[in-house]
């Protein structure tokens, strides 16, 4: 009896839905959910959403309008409308004509007023006919269109209907940034990963409003971007990595394919080159760059601080300002990472002359130097940055020489570090990173610095025990979402309860963008037709 009550109103309910649907064009009033803003699945959570409670329908009468003849808008909408395409198999048409009818209009628009110093702020007001994004720049577009992308359901709401609807939650949003600089750092030096790899990396960094990409290009055991006036860097230099594999490198025109790749997803790019230690690799190839005496060969081991560059030759700084200029040309980004961190063989004095050096070089580049914490014991011009990773006291030197601080705290942002003593992957030196330990911290204030030499956050993932992308992302995710929350939400508005409902609804998302994450015990991960475990067990 209940069963077929039941019945029956699932079938009147499909009915109805169908008949809505089939009307021709003009909006059905639409009254099912979601719709209620404040529940969406947010990640990173915006610093205000003001739910109406209607939804918006999108469907295969929605258009895309942008400014038009401001820069980067109607890349932003075909971006939109790419994702659109791939997510949902929905055709939505750019700045096509049908626009002037307003119903059904997803509108980019230029807005310069907007009451904030962030280039990346926007504001998104969802009514049921028509969505507005605005934003003073294409960059806040952009980070704005990743709310909406995430606010589209994975499944229309009347699957049986011929006119698919996909209902967005109606009301507003009112965003910008924790941080200007979020960012993730991969080690491509221990383990070479490939221009895929990295572009894979990009567009869920994208998606999760991550803004810096950091490529640690060259180390003991790998050289791994190609220096044209140097070409037995990678030749030599490049031929291996940790554990005796091939090794790999990128030629310049890869190089540049990336960065196109990431600037059109609004990420910069900054190259590190590790010197004076860290450098084996570079040494093998030009032996003499080697400033600790012995004859290096290549190394495949995982020890560190055994390198280092002859600090007091000429040649090795006319070596690295050819290094630094061809990689400059390449990189748009204002800043050049010279590492500096670990150089445990290279004398105190030595190290100080070689920074200051290394300074000026990236500097006549015209670049800002950044360089690990260590720098800050160097006379350092104000305007390089230290990332903190270690030494509390290295990066307090560096606030108080001027300098802006990346925090990037070893023991509970390193992504290489396991997240428990089951973990398949990862070291666990500095500690265990389950992951809430990787969100209930507050970056803000756990250098003891102030606020103001903040300049943001960054997850390095370092690669002496991952070589391929499954293991890559086993370690990254679901723990670089937590990095994205950390840098773009605002402390007030981050709570681990709230957040680890939200992270466990990626699920799908992740799933499909066949990410071979770690599902996390702690968190109840939502179950999608993406989800590969379900797939492995048909
Ligand atoms: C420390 S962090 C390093 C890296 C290692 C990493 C492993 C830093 C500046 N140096 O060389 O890969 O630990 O977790």
């Amino acid at each position: 009896m209940i069963k077929s009550i039941l019945l029956k109103s699932v079938f009147l309910g499909l009915a109805l839905m169908t008949f809505i649907a089939c009307q021709e064009k003009k909006k059905p009033v639409i009254n099912f959910p979601p719709t209620d803003l404040a529940k969406a699945d947010l990640l990173p959570k915006p610093l205000l959403i003001e739910p109406t409670n209607s939804a918006f329908a999108l469907d295969r009468f929605t258009v895309i309008h942008t400014s038009a003849n401001v820069d980067g808008f109607p890349e932003v909408g075909q971006y939109l409308s790419e994702k659109i395409k791939e997510t949902i198999d929905l055709d939505v048409p750019v700045n096509g004509s049908g626009g002037e009818n307003t119903e059904g209009v997803i509108y980019l628009h230029q807005k310069e007023d907007m009451d904030t110093k962030s280039p990346e702020a926007y504001q998104l007001t969802i009514g049921k006919d028509s969505i507005l994004l605005e934003a003073a720049s294409a960059e806040g577009a952009f980070r704005g269109i990743q709310t909406l992308r995430q606010l589209i359901p994975e499944a229309s709401n009347d699957t049986l209907a011929e006119q698919k609807i996909w209902p967005i939650a109606s009301g507003k949003i009112k965003d910008e940034p924790n941080f200007s600089f979020r960012g993730s750092m991969l080690d491509v030096a221990r383990h070479f990963f490939t221009v895929d790899d990295v572009k894979k990396y990009i567009d869920l960094m994208a998606y999760y409003k991550l803004n810096i990409l950091h490529l640690h290009l060259s180390d003991d055991q790998g050289w791994r971007i190609e220096i044209k006036s140097w070409p037995k860097l990678t030749e030599i230099g490049g031929s291996t990595e940790v554990g005796g594999e091939s090794g790999g490198f990128y030629t310049q025109e890869e190089y540049k394919d990336i960065v196109a790749y990431a600037t059109k997803q609004y990420i910069t790019i900054v190259p590190e080159i590790d010197m004076p230690g860290h450098t084996n690799a570079a040494s093998v190839s030009y032996p003499f760059l080697n400033g600790n005496g012995k004859t290096p060969k290549l190394y495949e081991g995982t020890n560190v601080g055994f390198s280092t560059f002859d600090t007091r030759k000429d040649t090795v700084y006319a070596f690295i300002d050819d290094v630094v200029r061809e990689i400059a040309d390449m990189t748009p980004g204002p800043y050049f990472h010279m590492g500096g961190d670990e150089s445990h063989v290279t004398k105190k004095n030595d190290y100080i002359y070689f920074v200051n050096k290394v300074e000026k070089i990236v500097q006549k580049h015209g670049k800002r130097m950044i360089g690990w914490d260590e720098i800050a014991t160097a006379d350092v011009d104000s305007t390089s940055i230290a990332q903190f990773w270690a030494n509390m006291d290295n990066a307090k030197k560096a606030a108080e020489k001027g300098m802006k601080v990346i925090v990037s705290p070893a023991k509970k942002m390193y992504l290489d570090m396991q997240y428990d003593t089951l973990s398949k992957y990862g070291l666990h030196w500095a500690a265990y990173i389950p992951v809430d330990t990787a969100y209930v911290w507050t970056p803000e204030t756990y250098a003891g610095i102030p606020m103001e030499n903040i300049l943001g956050i960054e997850a390095p993932l370092w690669s002496e025990t991952i070589g391929t992308r499954d293991a890559l992302e086993y370690l990254a995710f679901p723990r670089l979402l937590n990095y994205s929350e950390l840098s773009w939400t605002t402390q007030e508005n981050r709570d681990w309860e709230n957040y680890k409902v939200r992270l466990g609804n990626q699920a799908p998302y992740l799933d499909r963008m066949d990410v071979k994450f770690y599902r996390s015990p702690l968190i109840d991960w939502k179950k999608s037709k993406y989800s590969y475990n379900e797939i492995q067990k048909d």
